[in-house]
């Protein structure tokens, strides 16, 4: 084997073997906080994801260094390069390997933990919200509650929530970076988004408890925030409460 390809080769075992042990020893230490029984499962999938990624980005990343430096023009005479032959095996195997990661990560996690986040949205909730989403800000509304608030998203722990969302004018989307949900809000449609709070926590213990607009919307797009706050679910009844009472 010569040494234009065995050195690359080892490189690359070499950079895949740091990557891994980094990639595992520092495991979710890398997310952010996880306060949804979905964020469990998309955290997963982003840790298989970049398992499987490791390998390709070293094997891409070493060859291409290695090729830039090991054969760039050292001052000589600019013409034409001699014919490249192709490899057929390796263009193959390349094809074959690669092709072969797409379609099982499309299948595993992609559709299975798209079926699985989405089972909650099977079954029937036990509280219905209302979000409208507008330039610049986010009004949220208990339907059945006759409450409604523009301050702050509050959630009680453990039950499963069913989201719909609204845009009074332009596109925008509704994510909470704790629950790992995004939706688009959409003028003239509902769009709906279930998930269930696993832990208590509010925004001023992580950033991860908000509501954050995620789709460029006009020039107050990065301060349309509000605080999302999960709590007990007396704590919850008795927050119901005073605000019925306030409006
Ligand atoms: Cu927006």
């Amino acid at each position: 084997m010569s040494r234009d390809l065995w050195f690359p080769s080892g490189m690359t075992v070499v950079l895949t073997i740091v990557g891994e042990a980094l990639a595992v020893g520092m495991g979710k230490s890398l997310f952010p906080i996880a306060a949804a029984e979905e964020a469990t499962i998309v955290d997963e999938a982003f840790q298989t994801l970049t398992i499987l990624a490791i390998p390709v980005f070293a094997v891409v990343f070493t060859f291409l260094v290695y090729s830039v430096l090991r054969f760039r023009r050292r001052g000589q005479a600019l013409e034409d390069g001699s014919p490249i032959h192709v490899h057929r095996p390796l263009v193959g195997a390349w094809l074959l390997v690669t092709t072969g990661l797409a379609v099982t990560v499309m299948i595993f996690p992609g559709a299975t933990g798209l079926a699985k986040v989405r089972s909650a949205a099977n079954l029937p909730p036990d509280l219905v919200v209302r979000v409208e989403g507008m330039q610049w800000g986010w009004k949220v509304i208990y339907p059945d509650k006759g409450v409604s608030t523009s301050q702050e998203l509050v959630l009680p722990v453990g039950r499963r929530v069913k989201v719909e969302v609204i845009s009074k004018d332009v596109v925008h989307s509704f994510w909470v970076p704790a629950f790992r949900v995004k939706i688009d809000a959409v003028p003239g449609m509902v769009t709906t988004v279930s998930f269930t709070p696993s832990r208590v926590g509010s925004y001023q213990e992580d950033p991860g408890f908000r509501v954050q607009c995620a789709e460029l919307c006009g020039t107050g797009h990065t301060v349309m925030v509000i605080p999302v706050r999960v709590v007990e679910q007396e704590e919850f009844e008795r927050w119901l409460v005073a605000q019925s009472q306030r409006t």
